[in-house]
């Protein structure tokens, strides 16, 4: 199971880690990469080509700004892309276009402004339909999910 993660600059790292940490809790393989389809695009097509070739099942793709990266990645490739929309201006919401509003044929799933937690989630979702013990882990974990949110669910008095 190996999802790779991009991103556009040093400076989405803090925010794109979320979706590693994820990824990791779930046992999955994660490579992770700082590219850029407008400062370096050959170095992004010989990645893909790569990431094709060494069977990665996912991948995620952070940016900000004209957030051209997820949707050049998806042209280029027919692995599945989950695009995250990092805020660099406008609160997050120019990214969030960027990435959402891919024309048709050539989609990108998006998430939240800088939700790269969920970015992480939808791909163990993506992977555990094609490997049982990670759907078994996943069921596991919204179970989990589910009990530790009621437990805090009762307020106490002094609230
Ligand atoms: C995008 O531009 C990156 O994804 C980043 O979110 C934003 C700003 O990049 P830096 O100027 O910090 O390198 O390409």
């Amino acid at each position: 199971m190996k999802v790779a993660i991009i991103f556009g600059s040093e400076s989405d790292s803090e925010i794109m880690k979320k979706a590693s940490l994820v990824l990791k809790k779930f046992d999955i393989q994660v490579k992770g990469f700082i590219l850029s389809a407008h400062r370096v695009p050959e170095k992004l097509e010989e990645t893909l080509v790569s990431l094709e070739q060494e069977n990665y099942e996912c991948i995620i793709a952070g940016a900000g700004l004209a957030a051209h990266l997820p949707g050049v990645i998806a042209s280029r490739t027919v692995i599945p892309v989950i695009g995250v929309p990092l805020k660099g201006a406008l609160e997050g919401l120019d990214s969030l276009l960027s990435i959402v509003q891919m024309p048709r044929e050539i989609p990108v799933a998006t998430v939240g402004i800088n939700n790269a937690h969920n970015a992480g989630m939808l791909a163990v979702q993506i992977l555990s339909v094609k490997y049982p013990e990670l759907k078994k882990k996943l069921l596991d974990y919204r179970k989990k999910m589910k009990e530790e949110f009621v437990q805090r669910s009762v307020l106490t008095e002094d609230f």
